[in-house]
């Protein structure tokens, strides 16, 4: 397994969410990452490969706008954290906006992600740190590679932010990946559904997304992850979502990986990119699921048994002082096959 982990992505430290109708302390916090590098060991620093990579898959106005938005933000006299308040739900025709809480709400979509002033440095590295990652695996000097992305990436879609994520990783991994030549499937088994991702590639043929999350009946981020979202235009049928109940175990959960990995074996891929979140462990503060440590190996074991070299991002997973464990549990489950 080669490990990269850029420590730039630690300029990142949100003060604040408005989680059940009051700001609380944010739970994507920086030492999510120290502790995964407590238990991993050795990890290699991140290369950079520079901004075309990042607007391959985002929208440039949108990443002009996460580059300058703190800047505006103190600018306009603000102090703290730089968050909308107001959200264009319904489409708006485009117009020059220059009022920074406008800018806020055009290109955001929840008042969980707030933008500092270490948020762009953090965002880019955590971009760098997936396309660095992915290298060994395109020159084959390595099967199975994790990047140690911080904040997460999968929510954030080319011109939005949103759900702690700024810009998706897996997506400018995949993308980077597919103007190489690679044939390419993204499983997402984070917690919560990777809207961002699948709106990426919603529309693409070329890119397989499967998404194993809670129901968004129920759960975060409500609008997107329904069974019944399979795809559009030359993506119809390249797009999966399994959602699972509330106090969805480890059985539950392993027959809805089978059947993801059914859906990805028939795409044929010849390589993969999962987006992993620990947020699915029994102890996550802000999740509904009973994944146990243990089960992550045993999951990592099934996926790794495809054979395809594999891209793992990291995205959520909230139990802090066990997160090292369960990404060290996942992470052996390759290192075995
Ligand atoms: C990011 B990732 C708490 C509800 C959830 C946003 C969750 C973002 C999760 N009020 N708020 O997928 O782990
Ligand atoms: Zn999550």
């Amino acid at each position: 397994m080669f490990n990269v982990f850029d420590p730039a992505q630690l300029a990142h430290a949100p003060i604040r969410e408005l989680h059940n109708g009051e700001w609380v302390a944010h739970v994507e916090t920086p030492v999510r990452a120290e502790n995964i590098v407590a238990a991993i060991g050795v990890v290699a620093p991140a290369r950079d490969f520079g901004v075309a990579p990042i607007l391959a898959v985002h929208d440039a106005g949108y990443v002009e706008f996460l580059r300058t938005a703190f800047g505006r933000w103190q600018a306009d006299g603000r102090s703290g954290e730089a968050i909308g308040y107001a959200f264009p739900v319904v489409a708006r025709r485009e117009i020059r906006l220059d009022r920074i809480d406008a800018l806020l709400g055009r290109y955001s979509y929840d008042a969980a992600t707030p933008i500092g002033a270490g948020t762009w440095t953090a965002a880019y590295a955590g971009a760098q740190t997936a396309l660095s990652a992915l290298q060994p695996l395109l020159a084959a000097e390595e099967r199975h590679a994790f990047a140690l992305c911080r904040p997460p990436g999968h929510h954030a879609g080319r011109d939005y932010l949103g759900g702690y994520s700024y810009l998706n990783n897996a997506a400018i991994a995949a993308e980077a990946a597919t103007r190489v030549g690679r044939r390419v499937a993204i499983l997402d088994v984070d917690y919560h559904h990777g809207n961002g991702t699948q709106d990426i590639f919603l529309h693409r043929g070329d890119v397989f997304f499967a998404s194993i999350h809670a129901d968004p009946a129920t759960d975060y981020p409500f609008y997107w992850g329904h069974a019944d979202e399979t795809g559009t235009g030359d993506g119809r049928g390249a797009t999966v979502n399994l959602p699972l109940p509330h106090g969805t175990g480890i059985d539950a959960y392993r027959v809805a990986l089978d059947g993801a990995l059914a859906r990805i074996d028939a795409f044929a891929p010849d390589m993969l990119v999962v987006s992993f979140g620990a947020d699915t462990f029994e102890g996550d503060p802000i999740s509904h699921f009973g994944i146990r440590t243990a089960d992550y190996r045993m999951l990592a074991a099934v996926i790794a048994g495809r054979a395809l070299p594999t891209l793992i991002v990291m995205e959520g997973g909230y139990a802090t002082d066990a997160l090292g464990g369960n990404v060290l549990s996942f992470l052996r489950g390759f290192s075995s096959t």
